[in-house]
């Protein structure tokens, strides 16, 4: 299965900053790379970024969704806007998320749902704390987190992607080891598999400062299928190298 390499630029960028790095990015591409390839972006840029890659390998999403439909919610952006602007992909779920504006899993659960209805890929991050894996408790936390999705999407969730990104590797310059990483993903591909036995496979990513120097590794791990890439989706040669090591 292709892999899939999606930048999380996260809180970063500016017009100019994101017209010099896609193009940098798309022309370093190969016309056919070997894997998939897209960038989540601040939502105020995705015309810019719509207009900027439409004729481009290369796919945009959001890093956030409503978990509502439309009305009344200031400041919320709905999925069926981020369907006008041609997202392929949401996050939904990121650590920063969960931990500094509460979301649970149930309304991580009503995002990746929301994203759903409207045709777009949720990206659904879950993982653990440091002390949380300190506890033993990593594969429990984890499970919780994707058994939420499951429950709200049904059948659906061979539509989603899922990525693993172990919160103590976020932001932080440390990375889960490849065997460490691909343990999880395991449990998690075992829980997908046991959700919809007989489905396709879902891609599940892995997340948190995977980088140029350390992504062949953990790419080559069985269940591990592409990354979910933090600050080195900010530079156009460290992100062309993870997408290389991806095909
Ligand atoms: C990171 O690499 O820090 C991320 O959070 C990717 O989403």
């Amino acid at each position: 299965m292709r892999k899939l390499i999606a930048g999380n630029w996260k809180m970063h960028g500016s017009l100019a900053d994101n017209e010099a790095l896609l193009s940098a990015i798309t022309a370093g591409l190969p016309p056919a790379p070997g894997a998939d390839v897209a960038v989540c972006v601040p939502a105020p840029y995705l015309a810019q970024v719509q207009a900027l890659l439409h004729a481009t390998p290369v796919a945009w999403g959001a890093q956030d969704v409503s978990a509502h439909e439309r009305g009344a919610y200031t400041g919320e952006v709905s999925a069926a806007m981020l369907r006008d602007f041609g997202c392929r992909y949401v996050i939904v779920g990121h650590s920063e998320r969960r931990q500094y504006h509460g979301e649970t899993d149930e309304i991580v659960a009503r995002k990746a749902q929301r994203a759903l209805a409207a045709g777009i890929t949720p990206i659904v991050c879950v993982g653990e704390t440091e002390a949380q894996r300190e506890h033993g408790d990593t594969e429990l936390v984890v499970k919780r987190q994707l058994a939420a999705v499951i429950h709200a999407v049904g059948h659906c969730v061979t539509e989603i992607v899922v990525a693993y990104e172990p919160v103590w590797a976020i932001g932080t310059g440390r990375t889960a080891t490849p065997e460490q990483a691909q343990a999880v993903h395991a449990v998690l591909r075992a829980q997908l598999r046991a959700a919809a036995p007989g489905e396709r496979r879902v891609r599940i990513l892995y997340g948190g400062s995977m980088n140029a120097a350390n992504a062949a590794a953990l790419l080559a791990q069985p269940d591990i299928d592409g990354g979910l890439i933090g600050s080195a989706s900010l530079k156009a040669g460290d992100f062309l190298s993870i997408i290389a090591a991806a095909a």
